[in-house]
């Protein structure tokens, strides 16, 4: 197939790029650099050693693999359109967007970059395919926070919940009721709208990945050669929460708990991101409604992730008052039924991981002022 990876540079896009070019695909990598710039804004790291993306994709051409590399802005709709219009796609993975709620909440800049960003990247790429590819299947990364984090409503199904209207006691599926804890996961309930209108009137073949919180860093392929390296976020706006916590074992400091750690979220490793996104390929959406599904592998709650951590490797709990808005505890069920019922075998937790990911934090360049810059919302 001809694949057009949005966002490719990224953290998850890149292992999810060279995944698919290893299963023989064609992949043509999108993106605009804006993470490597947005580490030079806050004098932020990754802490592993990334290469160039022309040495990434000389590199990954070496081992046989077909990958391009077309630096787009997406939200540039004109050379986005071109570029969709010279491909014609079989399947677009559109994984460009600002993806950290921290970054998102610094202040009014952050605030509309992200909205301008996500939302306007998003709805281009809708035209670009109407326009130019309407049989492309576009396949998109959105969040677990789309739903919020409670049980509420019972566990949280794949998208649309069943409910009966009192006024007629018909049984009818509703979009989940959104509950976005920051800008960007209100961007990505945004996305879901404009999906919705999208595939209604026109008939786009959609699959969104409500995916939750990835930990990890190297995949089967990153792994063939050291230029191929992905990239390790550890600082308190990009950084997710276990891998910061491994990379805070790994240097020596304090596991930073907000509040009680009572917080639960649903998590996937990098690997499986991957692989969910090659599965919801192989198996594409059809043109009659929507396909969500939610990517995750298993439920935690933030202190239990820092016990763990603790317990492996000795390190101290410092609970540190929470900076977000946010439930202080909640109960979380996910279904992951859908990915499930296409062969996702999740990866779960596992020791022999984690020692695998301290042991990559460990050779890199932790800079401790970089551990708690999170802003307050
Ligand atoms: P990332 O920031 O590492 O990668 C995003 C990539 O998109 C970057 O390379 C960036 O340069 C590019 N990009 C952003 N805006 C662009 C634009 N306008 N034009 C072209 N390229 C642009 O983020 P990630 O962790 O790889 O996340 C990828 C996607 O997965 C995001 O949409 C995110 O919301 C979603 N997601 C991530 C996680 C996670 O834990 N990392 C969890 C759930 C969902
Ligand atoms: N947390 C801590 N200590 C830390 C960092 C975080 O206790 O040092 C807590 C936070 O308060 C929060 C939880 O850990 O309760 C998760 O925070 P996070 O920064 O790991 O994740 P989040 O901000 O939700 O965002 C990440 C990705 C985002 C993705 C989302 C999936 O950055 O792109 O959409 O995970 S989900 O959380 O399922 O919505």
């Amino acid at each position: 197939m001809k694949i057009v990876i949005l966002g490719g540079d990224g953290f998850c896009g890149w292992p999810t790029t060279l995944k698919l070019a290893k299963e023989g695909h064609e992949v043509h990598i999108m993106d605009n650099l804006s993470r490597r710039k947005i580490d030079d804004e806050l004098k932020s790291n990754s802490l592993t050693n990334i290469h160039s993306i022309g040495v990434r994709t000389d590199a990954a051409r070496e081992l046989g693999y077909n990958i391009r590399f077309w630096n787009i802005d997406i939200t540039s709709y004109g050379y986005l359109a071109k570029a969709v219009n010279e491909l014609k796609p079989d399947v677009i993975v559109h994984f460009a967007e600002q993806r950290a709620a921290p970054y998102s909440m610094i202040g009014q800049n952050e605030r509309r970059y992200t909205v301008d960003n996500n939302v306007t990247g998003t709805h281009n790429v809708l035209n670009a395919i109407i326009d130019h590819s309407p049989e492309t299947h576009l396949v998109h990364l959105g969040t677990m926070g789309v739903y919020g984090y409670s049980k509420e409503f019972g566990a949280i199904p794949e998208g649309y919940l069943n409910v009966k209207v009192n006024s007629t006691q018909e049984d009818t599926d509703i979009l989940y009721p959104t509950n976005p804890g920051s800008v960007y996961h209100m961007t990505k309930s945004m996305d879901q709208l404009l999906f919705q209108f999208y595939n209604k009137n026109w008939g786009i073949k959609i699959t969104d990945l409500h995916q939750g919180i990835v930990w990890g860093t190297q995949t089967e392929e990153t792994m063939e050669d050291h230029r191929l390296t992905n990239r390790f976020d550890y600082d308190g706006i990009y950084g997710t929460v276990l891998n910061r916590f491994i990379s805070q074992a790994a240097s020596g400091n304090d596991l930073t708990v907000y509040g009680t750690g009572g917080q639960k979220r649903a998590f996937i490793h990098i690997q499986d991101t991957a692989n969910c996104v090659k599965l919801a390929i192989e198996n594409p959406a059809d043109s009659k409604k929507v396909r969500i599904f939610n990517q995750a592998s298993e439920v935690r709650s933030v202190l239990e992730l820092a016990n763990i951590i603790s317990e492996k490797y000795g390190s101290n709990i410092n609970y540190i008052e929470n900076p977000r808005k946010e439930l202080a505890e909640n109960d979380l069920e996910v279904s992951n039924a859908g990915l499930k019922s296409l062969g996702f075998e999740p990866i779960t937790l596992n020791e022999s991981l984690i020692d695998d990911v301290k042991f990559i934090a460990q050779e890199g360049n932790v800079k401790k002022e970089n551990i708690l810059s999170s802003p307050k919302w």
